[in-house]
């Protein structure tokens, strides 16, 4: 994808900027700007992320003082209320139980794979969370909990990785793109969903996730540097786990941190504890506001790890040691936001009872969708791929009639002369 080096000749429509020149003096004019003026600071200070992952509940459950939050001038959150923080506990209840139920369910053969998100469920509530009905989420393969808290019924977004041939929700509906395993597209559909609201005057704002893998993906500068220079209304989530399938972060990238990669494009980056979801609440709450309010993308990292193999046809053994993993164990999002919900008197253990019902019925209801056998028509797997099939594709679908229609007869044969 290239932007046009003519970009000022475009024809805006009435009433409407969409000249990156006009866009770039009403950024200069907005947040970050205020920030300078309010703080003091430059633009760099206010684009480049806070020294450390802004982090407002520790691991052992107790609120981190101000001052020990990461925050530093231009960069300060404000905590979201009790009833935010009730609504994301029991989504990371069900999200914990989600990804262990369809682990479950890869082993027994009902789902062909599962990217499990264990460990990482924080950071997928609040995506889910932090937008509002008319924004768009563009998922990776590893977000189906965040898909889910969206509100897209569980058993649909399972269907991909049962393996059919649809993605098994509307995705105009939901205002959810389809997840999908190229890596990084995503990302520019975001971009043009986000460009397209723009152009027509909507108040829309567009998450547009991704790992740390796909951050060397060339999708990836290709999104970020058009979102910026369009000045759109995007939010770049990227989950830090740690790994792209057996690559660790230091031999994918030796840059200060993934969100320190904005302030090149011109956006601010700011990087959260990524297992802390109060943090997160407050870190992307505040990234969709600013994006909403005019203040163009942002790009948000969240620390986090991923507790699991890549999915079940990989063997974290062979790349990584048990005591790196048992490190993060001890910073669980789910034990530290329980901790800090049940010492603030907000949960006891009938609320906790409670939500975990909650969660025993969505992974019952995923038993039972995904338990029953779909009729599959083999032919399914050419028939969508292009309004009109390509002769290629015509032909392997022709091939692969002749085969099922041979093994038919041959079916048939077999079974007369064992008569
Ligand atoms: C375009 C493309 N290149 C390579 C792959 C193979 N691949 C699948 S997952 C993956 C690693 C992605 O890592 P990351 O972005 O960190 O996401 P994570 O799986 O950790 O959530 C790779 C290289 C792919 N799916 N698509
Ligand atoms: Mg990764």
């Amino acid at each position: 994808m290239t932007i046009s080096a003519d970009h000022t000749a475009q024809q805006p429509a009435a009433g409407r900027a969409t000249s990156p020149t006009a866009d770039n003096t009403a950024a200069s004019e907005n947040a970050a700007s205020e920030a300078v003026r309010k703080f003091g600071i430059t633009v760099e200070d206010y684009m480049l992320p806070a020294r450390h992952p802004i982090q407002i509940v520790g691991p052992d459950g107790a609120l981190n003082a101000h001052t020990e939050q990461g925050a530093q001038p231009g960069h300060e959150y404000g905590l979201p209320g009790d009833a935010e923080l009730m609504a994301a506990y029991e989504q990371l209840v069900v999200g914990r139980r989600v990804n262990d139920q369809n682990s479950a369910l890869v082993r027994q053969g009902r789902m062909a794979v599962y990217p499990s998100s264990h460990g990482q469920e924080a950071c997928q509530v609040a995506a889910a969370l932090c937008l509002s009905d008319g924004d768009w989420m563009f998922p990776t393969y590893r977000d189906s909990v965040a898909v889910m808290a969206r509100g897209v019924d569980p058993v649909q977004t399972m269907t991909l990785f049962r393996g059919d041939w649809h993605g098994g929700y509307d995705p105009a509906k939901h205002k959810v793109g389809i997840q999908c395993t190229p890596l990084t597209t995503q990302l520019l559909h975001a971009v043009g969903v986000a460009h397209a609201a723009k152009l027509r005057g909507e108040d829309t704002v567009v998450l547009a996730m991704c790992g740390d893998g796909a951050t060397s993906e060339g999708d990836f500068h290709e999104a970020l540097n058009f979102a910026a220079v369009f000045h759109l209304p995007v939010v770049f989530f990227v989950q830090n786990n740690q790994y792209a399938i057996s690559v660790p972060l230091a031999h994918q990238s030796v840059a200060p941190s993934l969100a320190h990669k904005a302030v090149g494009y011109g956006m601010a980056g700011e990087r959260v504890d990524g297992n802390d979801i109060v943090a997160l609440l407050a870190v992307l709450g505040r990234a969709v506001k600013l994006a909403r309010d005019g203040s163009g993308p942002l790009l948000v990292e969240a620390h986090t790890y991923r507790m699991q193999a890549h999915t079940n046809a990989d063997d974290a053994t062979r790349y990584r040691q048990d005591s790196e993993v048992a490190e993060w164990v001890a910073k669980d999002p789910l034990s530290r936001m329980k901790t800090y919900l049940t010492e603030r008197g907000l949960l006891d253990d009938d609320g906790a009872a409670r939500i975990a019902e909650k969660a025993e019925t969505v992974a019952a209801q995923l038993r039972e969708g995904l338990g029953e056998d779909v009729p599959v028509d083999p032919q399914d797997l050419f028939k969508y791929v292009f309004s009109a099939p390509t002769p290629q594709l015509k032909e392997q679908s022709a091939m692969l009639a002749d085969e099922l229609a041979r093994d038919a007869a041959s079916a048939t044969t077999s079974e007369e002369s064992a008569r």
